[in-house]
């Protein structure tokens, strides 16, 4: 219906995403298996709804997000034999064996009546354990095995301003589940116990709504702490001001030499 196409002017409507990697090490006997024994790593790179399933050790995934997204489109490096794979329905996901880290270029495609361009996002593959330093440090595979799987995952909100009618009467019939407030799971390592290895066992990474909150107080102390360094700085500049300006009089009451 005609009526359909009208914009709903002044609504924003939004879905939670998150997008990124899961990695492991393969074990000798699963490289020997592979037709490239030179890779070191299995993972899994996804765009998926951003709460975790209840029941599942998965990070997000917890809603099926094909009744606005058409296709995922990701770009893996040209190692890869076709490495732009196309991916028509759930999970969006990609699962590769492979030796390096690389970028990957995620294109969201929503469904048509969305009438809105792809979206692009870019994500690093990860494979290696984080470190305390975040240096790019990269432990032998036996380390590594112990520390347990690589989580790296982007939270993101595709925001639609002004949405269709039919666009906005089809994500309104598809709610979303929210975020718990606090993690039901163990916390991930890279949060837990940076720099520890030891600390990742068992560690499932879920996005909550608490660590919105975290975020939010986060920025606002660094906006605070910008703040005072600015006003240190100004006040700094206001007295070698005056001290110039004293020296400047100086230098004009100063008979010149000849
Ligand atoms: C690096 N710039 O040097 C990166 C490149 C390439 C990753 C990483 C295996 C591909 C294949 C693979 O892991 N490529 O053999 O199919 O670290």
């Amino acid at each position: 219906m005609a009526s359909d196409r009208v914009r709903v002017r002044g609504v924003s409507i939004y879905r939670p995403i998150i997008y990124g990697n899961t990695a492991t090490v393969l074990t000798q006997k699963e490289r020997e298996a592979l037709p490239s024994p030179d890779h070191t790593h299995r993972w899994t790179v996804a765009v998926r709804s951003a709460a975790s399933p209840e029941n599942a050790d998965q990070v997000g995934g917890a809603d099926d997000l094909s009744y606005f997204i058409k296709r995922v489109t990701f770009k893996l490096h040209d190692t890869y034999p076709n490495p732009t794979r196309n991916v028509d329905k759930p999970p969006f996901e990609v699962s590769e064996t492979g030796w390096g880290e690389f970028d990957i270029q995620i294109r969201i495609t929503l469904i048509p009546e969305a009438g809105e361009k792809a979206i692009i996002v870019y994500h690093h593959l990860k494979l290696h354990p984080w470190t305390a330093t975040g240096e790019p440090e990269i432990p032998p595979l036996d380390v590594a095995i112990k520390a347990g799987p690589v989580h790296s995952w982007q939270y993101d909100e595709i925001v639609f301003h002004d949405p269709y009618q039919n666009f906005l009467n089809i994500l309104t019939s598809h709610p979303v589940t929210h975020l718990p407030k606090t993690k039901r799971k163990p916390v991930p390592f890279h949060l837990a116990n940076p720099g520890s290895l030891e600390a990742s066992k068992g560690g499932v990474p879920e996005f909550t709504s608490l660590m919105e909150k975290e975020e939010a107080e986060r920025l606002e102390e660094a906006r605070q702490s910008i703040i005072t360094e600015q006003e240190r700085w100004r006040a700094i500049l206001i007295e070698k001001e005056k001290e110039l300006e004293k020296l400047q009089k100086q230098l004009a009451a100063t008979p010149q030499q000849p």
